[in-house]
């Protein structure tokens, strides 16, 4: 068994530095390849973005991108090269590897719930390498620190705001059957366990009554699938649909806009998107809580091996009520119902547990 795994390891090893080869070129880290230190606060200090998709049309990933050049700006020493893995989710573990293999990074960065175990997996091969996964949880790997975003809270708050719109007739696309809609990219387990239930408290907490209707698009791009789901939706009576889809998300905000109905926008300030379509924000801080992180790893003070969790009262999960594209076209009737839930949760009287991980 044991013999079996140093074989394949080996394999794996050598298709890997091969590999490394060429996504060095595309990180455009040849020429700062260099043997890696124990971060100190007088060395130079390098970070690999890795994003598990695309930039374009995700923003937990831009906000990823541009929370650690921001932090990386701050230190002549420090520097970040950013590389995709694509869409295709069964090359992200090899092109990680190569990332590693490069030994040109003192830390990768990276972003969504599945990469612990990919990280891992690199991890185990590379035991100098350093990782920071944003947007997961995993507690107990010494190479490995993770944050996590409390979503019951984030979909609750989009949630009660879908719940006051349907069925209450005070926007004119609205209509009086209780079923909200939830298109998301794919099924994975922070769906399933924070995000789908976070909605329902939300939903029901306005109206038991209410129903979603809960689709999957299959990939995180496909925006032409996106729009056929919420064009069959809203012909089923829905009016108000959460989409999770990242670049597909543009496919239910483009028929929600032909069928004058209304959108519920996640992870970063998307009103400007489609005014009077997209009826509320529930954010996440992850240029924030990235900038942060990244700040500690260039100083060393990084804590490794740790995982935590981060909630609305913390400010790192939010509604955005302050865009005058929701003050303007959200009627007051709603707003104010909603500015009570919102001001709760950030106070921290409404706090809402994160299932075990
Ligand atoms: N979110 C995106 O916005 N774009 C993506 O390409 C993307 N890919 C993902 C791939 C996997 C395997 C998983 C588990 C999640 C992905 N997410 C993506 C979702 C992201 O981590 C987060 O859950 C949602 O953005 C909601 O906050």
């Amino acid at each position: 068994m044991k013999q079996g795994l140093k074989i394949y390891e080996k394999v794996k090893i050598s298709t890997v530095l091969l590999l490394a080869v060429g996504f060095c070129l595309i990180l455009g880290g040849l020429a700062g390849c260099r043997k890696k230190e124990a971060p100190r606060t007088d060395q130079p200090y390098a970070i690999a973005v890795f994003i598990p998709g695309v930039v374009a049309g995700s923003p937990i990933y831009e906000m990823l991108v541009e929370g650690a050049e921001r932090a990386a700006a701050e230190y002549d020493r420090a520097s970040v090269k950013g590389g995709e893995g694509g869409f295709n989710q069964a090359e992200w573990a090899e092109k990680m590897t190569a990332l590693a293999a490069s030994d040109s990074y003192d830390l990768i960065l990276t972003s969504n719930p599945a990469m612990p175990y990919v990280c891992q997996e690199v991890a185990e091969s590379f035991p100098e390498q350093k990782f920071l996964n944003l947007d997961a949880y995993l507690a107990g790997n010494p190479q490995i620190q993770t944050v996590l975003y409390n979503q019951v809270e984030q979909a609750y708050l989009v949630g009660f705001l879908g719940g006051l719109v349907t069925g209450s007739g005070i926007l004119p696309g609205a209509n009086p059957d209780l079923k909200v809609g939830l298109i998301a990219a794919q099924q994975y387990p922070a769906l399933d366990r924070m995000m789908r239930p976070g909605f329902a408290q939300g939903l029901k907490a306005v109206d038991e009554a209410i129903e979603v209707d809960f689709r999957v698009i299959g990939n995180w791009y496909d925006a032409g699938k996106a729009s056929d789901l919420a064009n069959s939706m809203f012909d089923a009576g829905v009016d108000i649909i959460l989409t999770i889809a990242g670049g597909a998300n543009q496919g239910v905000i483009n028929a929600a806009q032909e069928r004058g109905k209304y959108v519920l926008y996640f992870d970063a300030n998307g009103y400007a998107i489609a005014p009077g379509t997209i009826v509320g924000c529930a954010v996440l801080r992850q240029d924030k809580l990235t900038y942060e992180q990244v700040k500690m790893a260039i100083e060393g003070s990084l804590e490794f091996g740790s995982a935590r969790v981060v909630h609305a009262r913390e400010g790192y999960v939010d509604f955005v009520d302050d865009d005058p594209l929701y003050t303007e076209d959200v009627p007051e009737a709603i707003r104010r119902r909603m500015n009570e839930v919102v001001d709760q949760m950030r106070r921290g009287e409404l706090a809402l547990a994160v299932p075990q991980f």
